[in-house]
């Protein structure tokens, strides 16, 4: 149990919106953002219930077709296992994927996506470390026969020179999505950073990993408040099966 259901289901239900504020701290210590903590409280007094108030906030990201998927984040969010996951969930729809080994700068990136590819099959285009990473991304939209997803090298939103080579990957192949992988354990800290990378780069949802070792439970909530832009998918596992389209349902049916 997250330390976010904790709180959620042990309120009395008569003062909703006092009772937030009430346990405001024990609600940061979840993950719930400040902004967020307010925003409920704003749905509250407009007579919404907490489920309906939660709801209103809970996006649903969904894919269709064949796209281009850019996947971008800080390092370790788990971008290139979220690659693997992606596409064995595009397969298994008859989807074929075209996969770029973007990330040519971790040492032991290639392999590891050599591995997976092994595992699931797609189809992986790769260069050699210190390669130009927009120039293998153009590569595989090129030789694309199904979706294309393209990993990166992870890169702290503070740093410049590398949030521009995210700028290049984009203009280069225009993906249909730039979604942002997110590790739920990093708390506010990765909500400062999703800010900073739509900024920089334009991010049209997030991806949230990690869900299995999150104590707190509530940075799906503040992303989707703080950012409005929907969930697309949520990983909770270090293998295939542990990664599934976002629903917000189920998030609220564990919540409350
Ligand atoms: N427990 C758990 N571990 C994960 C999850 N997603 C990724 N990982 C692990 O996190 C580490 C970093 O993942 P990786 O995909 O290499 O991150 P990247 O640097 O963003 O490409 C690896 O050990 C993954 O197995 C998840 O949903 N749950
Ligand atoms: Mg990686």
């Amino acid at each position: 149990m997250s330390l976010l259901q904790r709180i959620l289901s042990s309120l009395g239900g008569k003062d909703p919106r006092k009772e937030l504020e009430e346990r405001e701290l024990e609600l940061l210590e979840a993950n719930v953002s400040l902004t967020t903590i307010e925003r409920l409280k704003e749905s509250l007094e407009k007579g919404k219930s907490l489920k309906e108030a939660l709801k209103e906030f809970l996006k649903e990201g969904r894919i269709e077709g064949s796209p281009v998927i850019l996947l971008v984040g800080t390092n370790g969010s788990g971008k290139t296992t979220v690659l693997a996951k992606l596409s064995s969930w595009f397969m298994e729809k008859g989807t074929p994927v075209t996969a770029a080994a973007a990330d040519t700068f971790r040492a032991g990136s290639i392999e590891q996506l050599e591995e997976w590819a092994r595992k699931v099959g797609f189809e992986l285009v790769k260069y050699h470390y210190g390669a130009d990473p927009a120039a293998v991304a153009y590569e595989a939209v090129k030789r694309r026969k199904g979706a294309v997803i393209i990993d990166t090298a992870g890169r702290q939103e503070t740093r410049g020179d590398l949030m521009r080579e995210l700028q290049k990957i984009k203009k280069v192949v225009n993906p249909d999505l730039t979604l942002m992988v997110v590790d739920a354990t990093q708390g506010v800290a990765a909500l400062e950073q999703a800010k900073r990378f739509d900024e920089k780069v334009g991010v049209d949802g997030f991806i949230v990993t990690k869900l299995d070792v999150d104590e707190k439970g509530g940075l799906i909530l503040s992303l989707a408040v703080e950012t409005r832009k929907p969930i697309y998918f949520v990983s909770y596992g270090q293998t295939l099966d542990t990664f599934s389209p976002f629903s917000a349902e189920d998030y609220l049916n564990n919540l409350l």
